[in-house]
């Protein structure tokens, strides 16, 4: 072997061999005797093409090729129990590492986004991030789970995966990345600040990365809602705020296309909704004018004064009867029930908007929040962050990834630096990870190989939009804070008629 010439390296490399001969073309099944760290590997088992079925599903998965499953235990600390599964093509490798991300507080590996990458040539892994179920029950006196869930579980997984992935293929993978949305995107920005050796590549879509200032934001848009009936909107109301928004704010990006390409130059009042007299319709009560200027207003951390976000101009879609998302009220009220008050029968009504935003975030101190700004070492050692976000999201702020990028910027102080490793493309229209009446589907897996593989930064970004199935309109997503701009000449519904510029 070529490698045997090159001198002190071959003898660690010849020491190592044995090691590398025992699983080096073995069979999937023989990685059961693989031997990981505090880990145990509990299955280790061939997949042949079209025959898996997804635990909870009654179907098997279709077009999925032959892959090797691999299922592990960790115990980092004696309180640990993280899950992780590992797949790997039989064959056709693309001698890659895609780790997928979860959602909320959910406590299950990501099968279908694990599909996704699989079916793209990848080898894959997901964690349950040492939990099972999707609330925050398990924190209550496991303060290393909490570890875990916050940042502990992606990084083990990450040096698992890699180490299963080496002994199946007798090769490393040549490039690893992350992919998450929401919660994964909190997954991703901690990646990204805390491991910056993990991935080459990270893919952060609708960062919770803020994730104790929406928990508050959530929980007080909850309080003055849920006993205060008259103060909801209904959906007919809340559809007629978004047609009023849109109205007033479309035209402001130079286009009337029924999008708010930057919503923070929209300065929407809801009073100009407001009823005229006690008996009026199609209109809102002052009651629900408070309400949408609540649900839109940032609070503060009286501490750090950092803004905590509210939702955008444009997000009346996807609001719900106590203002924030069902799920967002859920975990904002778990995070303070099992996490800052360690009391199962706390109640939003509780919640003090003057104390519990700075008690929230110190009593986190870190450990789920992923608000650190400091990328440099993750720059410096080469890698690239694509974060994404919908400016319709009505689950996690799309302020909260204007505000980090804009933190990170100020942070590295070398306006050069940053947009050569971190780009952020706000989504027009879309909600939360997807969905909404902008064009919402995107390749970011795509745009970060080129990026990480070959140096091609993404300028622009291909975003797609369809009705029932077929495409009705393309655009281009542009780096923040660019937007797409329509150039005057071709249709509005066609990308080439617009190009990326800063306003
Ligand atoms: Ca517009």
């Amino acid at each position: 072997m070529r490698i045997l010439a090159a001198g002190a390296g071959a003898l660690l490399l010849a020491m190592l061999v044995p090691g590398r001969m025992l699983h080096a073309g073995t069979s999937c099944g023989a990685l059961a005797t693989l031997a990981l760290p505090n880990a145990t590997i509990t299955l280790a088992q061939a997949v042949d093409a079209g025959r898996f079925t997804p635990p909870g599903s009654a179907a098997e998965a279709s077009g999925l090729p032959a892959f090797c499953r691999v299922a592990a235990t960790l115990k980092p600390t004696p309180d640990s129990d993280i899950k992780i599964e590992v797949w790997m093509p039989s064959s056709g490798w693309n001698s890659k590492l895609q780790a997928v991300g979860n959602g909320a507080f959910n406590g299950s590996i990501s099968y279908a986004a694990m599909m996704m990458a699989l079916v793209r040539g990848y080898a894959t892994t997901s964690t349950d991030t040492g939990h099972v179920g999707n609330n925050g029950s398990f924190a209550v006196g496991h303060p290393e789970k909490v570890i875990d869930f916050g940042w502990r579980a992606v990084h083990e997984m990450a040096a698992a995966s890699k180490t299963v992935v080496a002994a199946y293929y007798d090769a490393g993978p040549k490039y690893s990345y992350w992919n998450g949305c929401s919660a994964g995107g909190r997954q991703a920005m901690k990646e990204a600040q805390r491991f910056p050796a993990d991935f080459d590549g990270i893919i952060a879509g609708a960062p919770g990365l803020d994730w104790t200032g929406r928990a508050a934001q959530a929980v007080r848009v909850a309080k003055a809602l849920e006993k205060n009936e008259p103060a909801r909107l209904s959906p007919p109301q809340t559809q007629l705020l978004h047609r009023a928004v849109v109205q007033a704010c479309d035209a402001l990006d130079g286009l009337k296309d029924g999008l708010i390409a930057d919503p923070t130059r929209c300065t929407f009042d809801p009073a100009v909704l407001q009823c005229q007299s006690a008996d009026a319709t199609g209109c809102l009560t002052p009651a629900q004018v408070e309400t949408a200027r609540l649900i839109y207003s940032p609070a503060e951390n009286p501490k750090t004064k950092r803004a905590i976000s509210g939702l955008a101009p444009g997000s009346e879609l996807g609001w719900t009867a106590t203002g924030w998302t069902a799920s967002a009220r859920a975990t904002g009220l778990d995070q303070f029930r099992f996490i800052v008050f360690n009391d199962p029968g706390w109640d939003v009504q509780q919640f003090n908007v003057e104390s519990d935003i700075a008690r929230a975030e110190e009593r986190d101190g870190g450990t789920i929040n992923a608000l650190d700004p400091n990328l440099k070492p993750f720059i410096d050692r080469g890698g690239k962050l694509i974060q994404y976000h919908g400016w319709s999201d009505p689950q996690i702020s799309p302020l909260n990834s204007t505000q980090y990028y804009t933190r990170v910027r100020d942070a590295l102080g070398d306006a050069a630096v940053v947009p050569n490793a971190y780009r952020l493309f706000m989504v027009p229209g879309m909600g939360h990870c997807g969905g909404g009446e902008g064009p919402n589907a995107f390749d970011m897996v795509g745009a970060l190989e080129q990026w990480v593989e070959h140096g091609k930064a993404p300028n622009q970004i291909l975003a797609l939009h369809s009705t029932n199935g077929v495409v009705d309109r393309t655009r281009p997503l542009c780096p923040y804070p660019q937007v797409a701009v329509y150039t005057g000449t071709g249709s509005t519904d066609e990308a080439a008629s617009f190009e990326c510029r800063s306003r």
